[in-house]
């Protein structure tokens, strides 16, 4: 029998392939070397590095599920959560800037895109050299996407697109964006339409000011009149099935993300504690610390082999948007937790930029928000054992 591993301690990396674990390894060896040492600055200043993208284009991190006719990886589903876990284990912006371009603009394209769209769009996708975002949520619809009022209405050749999208990761430097609208064209139905930057009445406004994710770029999508040809409706999409097809894989990602997020913080609460004296021994001599340390331990462990197990499924297509909820749900909220708990650990020197937890919990209080809060996850788990929805 192997020994315990205190930082594997349920043994993942053995119920890995060996395809999985070169992947692993290849993301991990990226993001401690190029990301890791550009997020402080990143991050203080605001700040997202267009060229990041580039750089996991070549890595071939983006679009780690998408068929490789297209250029993606067709690695698998436990490929790309281990991926988003050694991107978000750096900073949940990086991770949210490939989550977008992977799960909420190639996804969609390659699932219910035209041949055409496929081969315009999804090569350069996976290289980074075009940039996507995804418009879903807007300043009066957030967890209740069906009352968008973002409209498409038909028009000679195509349609032409009015409304407002807040929140969207990437706009502001996106080539292209997946706009969800009500067409009257298809009995006002929601549709998806590739927007690509240009068009007249189409602009990105930055948002400012954000607290949280600051490493990642955010900012509006502006519709006013745009004319879209009618090649640029996604035509396999149809009603809120289209969006929410492509959240199930960004929150699938996300459960993985956030515990790798965690994992940074753990480790960082520990190492601090053994290091730290104070009445005359480590901090991690004493019962408190290792109760804490353990419990993180715990939910990390755990919530690995769940996503291990939701990844497993998927690949397998057994997968339901269900088992991805209890993921998402659970991950976010226990990084998030134990985020705020490393925190403390740290006392005073955890508020300082330079030990990264604080930055970490900040960043999970907005993966715990988006792609469906914890607790909109809750009521979808409620209604799927229940049989009642009490959304409203
Ligand atoms: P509901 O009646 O439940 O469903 C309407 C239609 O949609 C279908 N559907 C799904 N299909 C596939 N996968 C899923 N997960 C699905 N969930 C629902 C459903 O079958 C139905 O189809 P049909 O054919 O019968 O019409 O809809 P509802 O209006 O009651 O919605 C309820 C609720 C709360 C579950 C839903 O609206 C919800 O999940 N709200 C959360 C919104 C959200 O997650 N927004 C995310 C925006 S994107 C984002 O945050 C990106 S951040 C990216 C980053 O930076 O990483
Ligand atoms: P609301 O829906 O107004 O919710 C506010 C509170 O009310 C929450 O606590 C919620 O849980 C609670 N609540 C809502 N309904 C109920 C109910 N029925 N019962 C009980 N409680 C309820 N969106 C995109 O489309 N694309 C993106 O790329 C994107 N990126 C984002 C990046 C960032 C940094 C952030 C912060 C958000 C992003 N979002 C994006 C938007 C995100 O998905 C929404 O913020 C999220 O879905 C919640 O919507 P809301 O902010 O309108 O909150």
């Amino acid at each position: 029998m192997s020994g315990f591993q205190w930082d594997d301690p349920l043994l993942l990396s053995q119920q890995l392939t060996d395809d999985e674990r070169q992947i692993q390894d290849a993301a991990h060896a990226y993001c401690q070397e190029k990301l890791q040492p550009r997020v402080l600055e990143a991050f203080r200043e605001e700040r997202f590095d267009r060229e990041i993208l580039t750089e996991m284009g070549e890595m071939g991190l983006l679009g780690a599920t998408v068929a490789e006719q297209y250029g993606g990886a067709a690695v698998g589903h436990v490929a790309y959560g281990l991926i988003a876990r050694e991107v978000e284990r750096v900073d949940s912006g990086y991770r949210s800037a490939m989550s977008v371009q992977s799960s909420l603009v190639m996804h969609p394209i390659e699932a219910y895109g035209s041949e055409e769209q496929k081969q315009r769009y999804l090569p350069r996708l996976a290289t980074g050299e075009l940039v996507g975002c995804f418009g879903l949520t807007e300043p009066d619809s957030g967890s209740d996407p069906a009352s968008m009022r973002t409209r498409a209405r038909k028009v000679d050749g195509g349609y032409r697109l009015t409304g407002q999208k807040m929140w969207i990761t990437n706009s502001p430097i996106a080539d292209l964006a997946i706009v969800w609208a009500k067409s009257d064209a298809h009995d006002d139905k929601i549709k998806g339409f590739i927007v690509e930057r240009g068009v007249e009445g189409f602009s990105t406004p930055t948002i400012h000011g954000k607290i949280s994710l600051r490493a990642s770029i955010t900012g509006e999508i502006v519709l006013d009149d745009a004319f879209v040809p009618e090649e640029a409706l996604l035509p396999e999409a149809a009603g809120l099935g289209g969006p929410f097809g492509c959240l199930n894989k960004a929150r699938y990602g996300i459960a993985w993300g956030a515990l790798g997020a965690a994992e940074f913080c753990w480790h960082a609460a520990r190492q601090y504690t053994l290091d730290r004296k104070q009445f005359g021994r480590p901090l991690a001599a004493t019962q408190l610390v290792q109760l804490k340390l353990a419990n993180m331990q715990t939910e990390i462990g755990l919530g690995l082999q769940g996503c291990l197990q939701v990844g497993r499924l998927l690949d397998a297509k057994q997968g339901t948007p269900e088992m991805i909820s209890l993921i998402k749900r659970n991950s976010a909220g226990k990084a998030l937790d134990i985020a705020r708990v490393a925190r403390d650990m740290h006392g005073g020197n955890g508020i300082s930029e330079e030990y990264g937890v604080i930055r970490h919990m900040v960043n999970l209080e907005t993966v715990n928000t988006y792609e469906g809060t914890h607790d909109i996850h809750a009521l979808i788990l409620g209604r799927a054992q229940t049989g009642i929805q009490a959304f409203f």
